[in-house]
Order: structure tokens, then C-alpha cells, then sequence
């Protein structure tokens, strides 16, 4: 922390000593203050992203790995180019500190339209815009710099959310009134406690519910990971010898190498075997799943109400039963203390799939994923976009250590190259596999820009089918070939050189034997890796299962027939849901 130190060089300091080396972002005129504080920080260093949009998906990848991430944008056009990035992190529970600069305040208080804001003056509209993708934001003066610091550190790392901190250029450049705070890492964080009382009542609850069970499974949620918990919830798994199952969401948040686990637990769409031993258990201990439509195969799970206890981020809820504010630390906590064993349904673990294809065949899905399966090492980041790659990588099993990055809830097609990037900033010692589809890549693609130039090293494989593929088979399932699907000819492996990422290993495949070669250069490689696979349009699969599209789209997914507006109503009312 510098002596006398600014709003802007306070507030970065602070936020910096949670263990955040890294601040994603774009300069601008008004984020000076900003910029130049982090830029003559000897604890941060300054990541320009192609865009705020990038910027933001590559802060949520390295909060994702880290704890908590810093982004920085200027005021109008930077800030809202990052919106969407900011709100998939708030509807994905990833801690982001949002650094923003707004126009002095002394030409605010003379009235002055300025560029970045509308011709009516109005200074406040675009942070109004911002705050709805935050869980909590501030204006900094000097005065209220070091409390209102506090605050949003208290907020983010409560909720794991994002914040977002604005300052008037002014005043970001004055010293800070009133004593530093000097902080403690994220992980030393300490949430606020739960109510005495609630949490009383909350344990007496889950001891008369486990208590009454024999048979028991839990749905460990990306919360479990999100709150710093996994480590607790293997250590209850082991001790209890519980199974547990995952919704894609969820994915590897505990271990898939154990043979606790049962598998993905996606409603109609769950693994073999999967929806009977979670729903035929005497007791569901779920970890706040969310209930959402990619997590549940368009909420075709059920769960009994009076089996179905869930352990929630800061409640405790069965049938009638709910108390808050409960913490999901101490939920554990007492879970662990309770020692329950329970008799627990165990599955069969799949056999690995036989690399399909050899030698000449042309390279496909079906010889890729399983090939995939054999590349994963433990400890890996695998980042997994949108789409249909998405769907495949939920069927690995992934090895211990992984930390598995997806987007199911929020969705925004591009957010994985980025966060990639974002991750393999946060923990330069840990491989990072990301797997992308065409389109999506399209989207960000000028991130693999500042990966070469911050020396990232992933392993991208590209799935080049030509075509925005998942959106080809649910848009209209009788006709493939859509205009509107369709993607402009990129020669995708020739794009890092070009964005100077001079040592890159990239290649594109044709063939299997091709791929092989490939794979086997990046189990080794020291440099970065980029590999397009050739799919072609004819990879794409015959569907996606049929009853989960009419589940989610209300329509034949073989006809294609549009139902009327009383049959969609129809098909979408949901079942009731505690
Ligand atoms: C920002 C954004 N725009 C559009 C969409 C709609 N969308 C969802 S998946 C998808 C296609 C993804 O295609 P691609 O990356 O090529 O993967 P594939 O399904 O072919 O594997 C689109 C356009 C979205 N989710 N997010």
C-alpha cells in the first residue's frame, strides 16, 4: 500500500492484498485514475482484453479459479460493453470487483454534457444500467473510500457476486480520509455468521430428517465449489459414504473418480440408472441445485417434497421447514459433526468409450470426445462453451483435481475463450483444455490476442461443423441448412498467428490419425495449442433428445410442427416445484 495513497491506489491495494494479481480491462479516459493506480501497483498487473465484454468473461474465468476477480472499465460505452459479461457472473455466483470511472464531479456540478453519456446530462444512467448485473455498488469520495471499500468486499464475498465501484475522476486522484484497512486473503474470509437461533432450529431439523433416512444421496451444487466448500463436502461424503449425482451445472464439483459418484442427474436426460437412485432414495440432500432447464433435462427430475432437504447457500429448507440466514458452512459443518452412515446406492462406473475411428477415417465427434476423455489430466481446467460440446463433455467423467468451467445457466455464446484466458492467467502451474464450438469462438475469438501476449498456454480444440450447431438442431428439426445458422469460412487455425501468438502450436485436423498426432503433440507441448478439427457440417447428430426438446420448446421435435399458442402454454406449464 503506497504512503498517502489515493482513492484509486486505496481501493486497489485493498482489493489486491485478497489475492488478486490480475485486473482485466480496457482504459478510457475517465478510468485514468484507475488505470495509472494499477499500473504503478507492485501488487497488480494491468491484462488489456480485446474488449470490456472479453475483459469481463475473463475476469469471471480467473474468479472462477482464484476466488475473486478485478475488471476495469470507463464509464458509458466501456461499462456497458462489459454488461453482459458482469451479469452472467451475477447469475453464475462469481465474485467480481467492477472498477469504473466516472466524469469529474466538478463538471457534473456544472451541468456538462459530456462524451460517454446522453445529450440530456444525465451522468447517472449508465451506472444506473450497471448495478442490475451487481449484487451491490458504490460512488467512492474520499471520505467514504475506506468504509464503503469494506462494504463491497463484505457484499462480493458474501454472495460471490459481482460489485461494482465507481468514482468520480476527481476525486479517485485525491488522498483517502481516515486509516487504511489492511485485509486478509479470500480465503480467510469470514462470511456473516448465521442466526444462533435459525441455525439451532436448522440442526435440529436435519438431525430428525438424516436421522430418519437409511438410503440417502446428495446433489453437491457449483455453490458447494463457489463458497470454498468442496474439500468439506468430500470430507462428509467420505465419512458418511453418501453418493452423490450432478447436474451439468455442478460438474466436478466433488470427485467423479470415486465410486460414490452415480453421474450426471439431468432429469430425463441423467445417465443410466442415475434419476431412479437419486429419486428412489429415502432422503435427497441437495446443496441449493438450480433447478434450471439446462440443469434438470427441462425439469424432468422429480423429487419428492418429503424426501428432499436442501442445504442452502444461507438456509436450510424441508417441506414446511426453512430457516435463514443459515450458512451453507455451518449446514456442513453439522452434517459432518452428525456422522450419519447411510446405506447408499452405488453404480456401475462406465467403461471408458473405445476411441472410435483410426488412420484416414475423417475426424469426427465420436472420435474426438472419447480420445478427449483419455487426454484429461487431474488437475486440469476444462472450459466448456455453449453449445454442443457442452452436451458431450457433461457424459466424461472428468479425473480428480479438475476444475470443470461451463456456463449453463447464463449462457452467452463466446464467454469460454475468454475465461480461459482469465483461468490460465489466475494459475499459470495448471493446464487449461478449452473445448469450443465455431460459432462461439466467432464471437471472442480477438482474445486469443492477449493470451499470446500474456503468454497463456491452453490447449483450444476448435469444433469446426460449420454451423452455430446446437441452434441447427432445435431451431427447426426437419431442415437443416438454415441461412441464420450458418458461419462465414474462417481459417480458424491460422488466426492465433496472425494475432501474434508467434510460438503457438496450431494445426488443423482432417483425418484421425491427424488428431492423434495432434493430441500427442499437446500432451507435451511447452507452447500453447490450437487445434481445428475439420468436422463438417455432417458431424452434426440425427437430434437432441427428443423428449427434452418438446419439454423445453413445446413443439414435435421430428415435425417440426409450431403448436399453437394454447399448446405451447400447455406444454410449458411447469410441474409444481417446492
Ligand atoms: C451471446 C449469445 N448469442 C446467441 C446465443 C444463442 N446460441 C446458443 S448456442 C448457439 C450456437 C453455438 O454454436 P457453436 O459454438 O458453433 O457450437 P456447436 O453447437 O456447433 O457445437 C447460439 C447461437 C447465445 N446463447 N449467446
Amino acid at each position: 500500500m503506497p504512503q498517502n495513497p489515493t482513492v484509486a491506489e486505496y481501493v486497489v491495494a485493498r482489493i489486491a492484498a485478497l489475492g488478486i494479481d490480475k485486473v482485466f480491462g480496457v482504459p478510457g479516459d475517465y478510468a485514468f485514475p484507475w488505470n495509472d493506480a494499477i499500473e504503478a501497483s507492485e501488487d497488480v498487473e494491468w491484462v488489456g482484453a480485446a474488449n470490456e465484454l472479453n475483459a469481463a468473461y475473463a475476469a469471471d474465468g480467473y474468479a472462477r479459479a482464484r476466488g475473486a476477480a478485478m475488471l476495469c472499465t470507463t464509464f458509458g460505452p466501456g461499462e456497458l460493453s462489459a454488461i453482459n459479461g458482469v451479469m452472467g457472473a451475477l447469475a453464475e455466483s462469481v465474485p467480481i470487483f467492477w472498477l469504473v470511472g466516472l466524469p469529474s464531479s466538478q463538471l457534473r456540478r456544472e451541468g456538462r454534457i459530456l462524451h460517454h453519456m446522453l445529450r440530456d446530462g444525465d451522468y447517472r444512467l449508465n451506472s444506473e444500467i450497471c448495478w442490475q448485473a451487481t449484487v451491490a455498488h458504490t460512488e467512492l469520495t474520499p471520505e467514504n473510500a475506506i468504509a464503503e471499500t469494506e462494504r463491497m468486499i463484505r457484499e462480493c464475498l458474501t454472495y460471490r457476486k459481482p460489485v461494482y465501484i465507481n468514482v468520480p475522476q476527481d476525486f479517485a486522484d485525491m488522498p483517502i480520509v481516515g486509516q487504511p484497512v489492511t485485509g486478509r486473503p479470500i480465503r480467510d474470509f469470514v462470511a456473516p455468521p448465521s442466526n444462533p437461533d435459525q441455525l439451532r432450529v436448522a440442526v435440529d431439523k436435519i438431525k430428525e430428517v438424516v436421522s430418519a433416512a437409511s438410503s440417502a444421496v446428495a446433489l453437491p451444487s457449483y455453490l458447494v465449489d463457489r463458497h470454498g466448500l468442496a474439500a468439506k463436502f468430500t470430507e462428509f461424503a467420505q465419512a458418511s459414504g453418501i453418493a452423490y449425482a450432478t447436474g451439468p451445472m455442478d460438474k466436478a464439483v466433488a470427485s467423479e473418480a470415486s465410486d460414490q459418484f452415480l453421474g450426471m442427474y439431468v432429469g430425463i436426460i441423467s445417465a443410466p440408472g442415475v434419476k431412479q437412485a437419486v429419486e428412489t432414495a429415502d432422503l435427497v440432500i441437495d446443496f441449493d441445485v438450480c433447478f434450471s432447464d439446462e440443469n434438470t433435462g427441462a425439469w424432468t427430475e422429480s423429487i419428492d417434497p418429503a424426501k428432499h432437504l436442501v442445504i442452502g447457500e444461507n438456509f436450510v429448507r424441508f417441506g414446511d421447514f426453512y430457516a435463514t440466514p443459515v450458512s451453507m458452512a455451518d449446514s456442513l459443518a453439522a452434517l459432518i459433526e452428525l456422522a450419519p452412515e447411510f446405506t447408499t446406492p452405488r453404480l456401475p462406473v462406465p467403461e471408458p468409450q473405445s476411441l472410435a475411428g483410426a488412420g484416414d477415417d475423417r475426424v469426427s465427434s465420436a472420435a474426438f470426445y472419447p480420445r478427449l476423455a483419455a487426454f484429461l489430466t487431474p488437475n486440469d481446467i476444462v472450459v466448456s462453451e455453449t453449445g454442443l460440446s457442452n452436451l458431450k463433455l457433461a457424459e466424461i467423467r472428468m479425473p480428480d483435481g479438475v476444475t470443470f468451467m461451463n456456463q449453463p445457466l447464463w449462457g452467452s455464446i463466446g464467454w469460454a475463450t475468454p475465461c480461459a484466458f482469465g483461468a490460465a492467467l489466475a494459475d499459470p502451474s495448471r493446464r487449461v483444455v478449452l473445448v469450443t464450438g465455431d460459432g462461439s469462438h466467432q464471437l471472442t475469438a480477438n482474445e486469443l490476442g492477449a493470451m499470446g501476449r500474456y503468454g497463456a498456454k491452453p490447449i483450444i480444440f476448435l469444433l469446426n461443423n460449420e454451423t452455430f450447431g446446437v441452434e441447427e438442431l432445435v431451431s427447426n428439426t426437419d431442415i437443416y441448412g438454415h441461412q441464420y445458422n450458418k458461419l462465414a469460412p474462417w481459417n480458424y487455425h491460422e488466426v492465433p498467428a496472425a494475432m501474434g501468438c508467434a510460438d503457438w502450436y496450431s494445426t488443423k485436423v482432417r483425418t484421425v490419425a491427424e488428431l492423434d498426432a495432434a493430441m500427442a503433440h499437446a500432451a507435451t507441448s511447452e507452447s500453447a495449442c490450437f487445434i481445428e478439427l475439420d468436422l463438417g457440417v455432417e458431424d452434426l447428430p440425427p437430434s437432441l433428445p427428443v423428449p427434452f426438446l418438446n419439454r423445453l420448446y413445446g413443439k414435435t421435435a421430428t415435425s417440426g410442427d409450431v403448436p399453437t399458442f394454447a399448446q405451447a402454454l400447455a406444454a410449458f406449464a411447469p410441474p409444481p416445484h417446492p
